[in-house]
């Protein structure tokens, strides 16, 4: 009995951990996210979107560090960011430019993301076999009585076909085949979406979840259904489904044949990341260097603090500060 409570408690958690599987939708392509936040976002309903210093923060920062950056006091952070810089501007010619900055940001990605695995794979174990893992994650669902199977039919399909993804991401990240996952395999087992040898599982997910008809490719309406079923009835339609409609037209049927073959459904949820990283190296530039020589100078880096690391609250906190002095 204890066990299958805990067993119960263990799929609940990694349910809720997992719930991205489940609902994810409006964010199916995996853009190699820079941030957890929005780059732009309608912070004040009027439906115009601001530009989003939180999302710099985070790129810029690692989600952990900018939470850090938010207790800090303007002068100790601009201290920090001081040090930051000297880190960033590799050449040392007291000069960050674009290509430095790029580095950076990619940095800031690649260690966030090792330490996420780091820590995910000393729970998993090193010699845990695909048998052990389904048996700890899901192998409460055998103890589901079959009037439990029905009354929660939803959550109960929803657990079966995560077990099953986890099976065929667990076989096709195990490259050497030994039945184990190293801490690479691993990686490419929780973080598909950034591994080449990954790509095709992916797509096979993706179309997996959209292809009611089964042919293969997805049409245009399986598309709109995607997009629209977290949408619900009488509800406004949120902006964004009309951009993605529009994108669908435009450039992802590439031959416009009104459906996205593989190849097209490849570009569409695996762009490459170069783009994203680049352009907010470049939008950090564009933003900061105050005399339009190309690159930013320490001062310019400290002078322009809000773009990089000041939390909104300080910000607000300051606004009042400088109230009181008036
Ligand atoms: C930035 O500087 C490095 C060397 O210091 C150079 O190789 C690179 O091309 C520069 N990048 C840009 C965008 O000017
Ligand atoms: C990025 O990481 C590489 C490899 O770990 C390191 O050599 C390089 O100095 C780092 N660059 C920056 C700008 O932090
Ligand atoms: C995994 O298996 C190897 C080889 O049998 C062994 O040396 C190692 O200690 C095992 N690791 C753990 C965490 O059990
Ligand atoms: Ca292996
Ligand atoms: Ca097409
Ligand atoms: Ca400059």
């Amino acid at each position: 009995m204890k066990f299958l409570i805990i067993s119960v408690v263990l799929v609940v958690s990694i349910f809720l951990s997992n719930c991205s599987v489940l609902n994810k939708d409006e964010e199916r392509t995996h853009t190699h996210k820079l941030s957890e936040e929005a780059h732009y976002k309608d912070t004040n309903g009027d439906k115009v979107f601001e530009h989003n210093v939180d999302y710099d923060h985070e790129a810029f920062l690692g989600k952990e560090e900018a939470e850090k950056f938010k207790a800090l006091t303007p002068e100790e952070s601009k201290e920090r960011l001081g040090k930051i810089i000297e880190k960033i501007d590799s050449d040392h010619d007291e000069f960050v430019n674009e290509t430095e900055l790029y580095e950076w940001l990619h940095n800031v990605t690649r260690s966030a993301l090792n330490k996420e695995t780091d820590e995910k794979w000393k729970l998993f174990g090193e010699n845990t076999t695909l048998d052990e893992y389904l048996e700890t994650n899901f192998g409460a669902l055998k103890y589901w009585s079959e009037e439990e199977k029905t009354t929660r039919k939803e959550l109960y399909q929803a657990y079966l076909k995560m077990m099953e993804r986890d099976k065929k991401r667990f076989k096709a990240a195990d490259i050497d085949n030994d039945g184990k996952l190293s801490r690479a395999e691993y990686s490419d087992f929780i973080h598909p979406e950034e591994s080449k040898t990954m790509r095709n599982l992916v797509i096979d997910e993706t179309i997996e979840d959209l292809d009611k008809n089964g042919d293969g490719v997805i049409s245009f309406e399986e598309f709109v259904t995607d997009l629209k079923k977290n949408v619900k009835d009488g509800e406004d339609e949120p902006e964004w489904i009309s951009v993605e409609v529009e994108n669908f037209r435009s450039f992802r049927d590439k031959n416009k044949d009104n459906v996205l073959d593989r190849e097209e459904i490849n570009d569409w949820i695996l762009p490459a990341d170069y783009d994203y990283t680049l352009n907010e190296a470049k939008h950090l530039v564009f933003e900061a260097d105050d005399n339009k020589d190309g690159k930013l100078s320490k001062k310019e880096i400290l002078d322009n603090y809000n773009l990089f690391v000041a939390s909104s609250a300080t910000n607000y906190g300051k606004k009042i500060y400088d109230k009181e002095d008036l």
